[in-house]
């Protein structure tokens, strides 16, 4: 696994243009991924790549050549079948080879469909949906006990908001006043049976969190300079955990995934694979 290069390109990094290259990137190498097995996360992948340049390239402290530092900040993947973003992502600071990245979703391979930390680059386990919250929540207690600044962020979706483990731990870090934990949820309204908003009412979510006690902003996922001034006004909140609320595009980047009716997994004939790339290239005039 890995690579021989490791780029520390794009840490920290407040240009627009290079972390709308970096989102592109990463949605190519999420069609490369998709396009060696035929199938997987893809409208996930290309729909949140956006948030994925931002927290990597901007807004994480990390260091690419040691995934372990220990006073890095802790990024939480809670939806395991995001991984496939992660992989992307990792792939251009070369945790992750082009090889790798075909391997992704065969027998064997380490990028399962469904993310395992044992693969470089995983803080936690996310195949089991809306435990990531709960772990933020104790990860963010265990550093303030141990006077530690380093930060938890964790990406649910807007699927978790179904399940009540994500209430009881957003009801935690509020009552636990940790400001050290930011949570964004890619609100794509899309589930595995359908629309998200049609399997359980979900809105008014801005309403619900700031009930539950969070410093709460919505945002347009697909818009960096928004994320990037989310990140900012959140990272100044004192007291209380933030929530970003991201809409986003499931399949962003790719117009037939785009308009698919069932999104949720994509599996496309070979030849298709070549449309998709063709559209995600278009896709930068746009
Ligand atoms: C605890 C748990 N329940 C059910 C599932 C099965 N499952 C896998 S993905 C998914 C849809 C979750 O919604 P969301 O993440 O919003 O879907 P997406 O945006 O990826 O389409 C479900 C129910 C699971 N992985 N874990």
């Amino acid at each position: 696994m890995g690579t021989d290069k490791v780029c520390n390109y794009l840490l920290k990094s407040r240009n627009l243009e290079q972390l709308r290259e970096l989102a592109y990137r990463v949605r190519r190498n999420v069609l490369v991924q998709a396009a060696g097995k035929g199938q997987g996360y893809v409208g996930q992948g290309l729909g949140s790549a956006d948030i994925f340049a931002v927290i990597y390239g901007s807004v994480l402290s990390w260091k690419p050549e040691n995934l372990k530092w220990e006073d890095r900040d802790r990024f939480l993947l809670s939806i395991g079948h995001y991984s496939i973003a992660t992989y992307a992502t990792l792939a251009e600071y070369g945790i992750y080879s082009e090889n790798d990245l075909k391997t992704y979703c065969d027998d064997g391979s380490i990028l399962d469909m469904s993310a395992n930390e044992y693969a470089p680059g995983f803080e936690i386990t996310g195949g089991a949906l809306a435990h990531g919250l709960s772990l933020a929540v104790g990860m963010a207690l265990g550093a303030k006990y141990q006077r530690k600044t380093y930060r938890i962020i964790n990406l649910l979706s807007d699927g978790e908001m179904n399940e009540g483990s994500t209430w009881e731990a957003a009801m935690c870090a509020s009552s636990f006043g940790l400001n050290n934990l930011t949570a964004l949820v890619d609100v794509n309204n899309v589930m595995a049976d359908g629309y998200a908003s049609e399997v359980l009412k979900l809105e008014p979510v801005v309403d619900k969190w700031q009930a539950f006690g969070w410093h709460v902003q919505r945002v347009n996922g697909n818009e960096i300079q928004e994320l990037l001034d989310a990140f900012d006004c959140a990272e100044k909140v004192k007291r209380q955990p933030q929530i970003i609320i991201c809409d986003t595009l499931m399949g962003k980047g790719v117009r037939f995934i785009e308009t698919r009716k069932k999104a949720h997994f994509v599996r496309v004939d070979q030849n298709e694979w070549e449309v998709a790339f063709r559209q995600l290239e278009e896709s930068k005039s746009r």
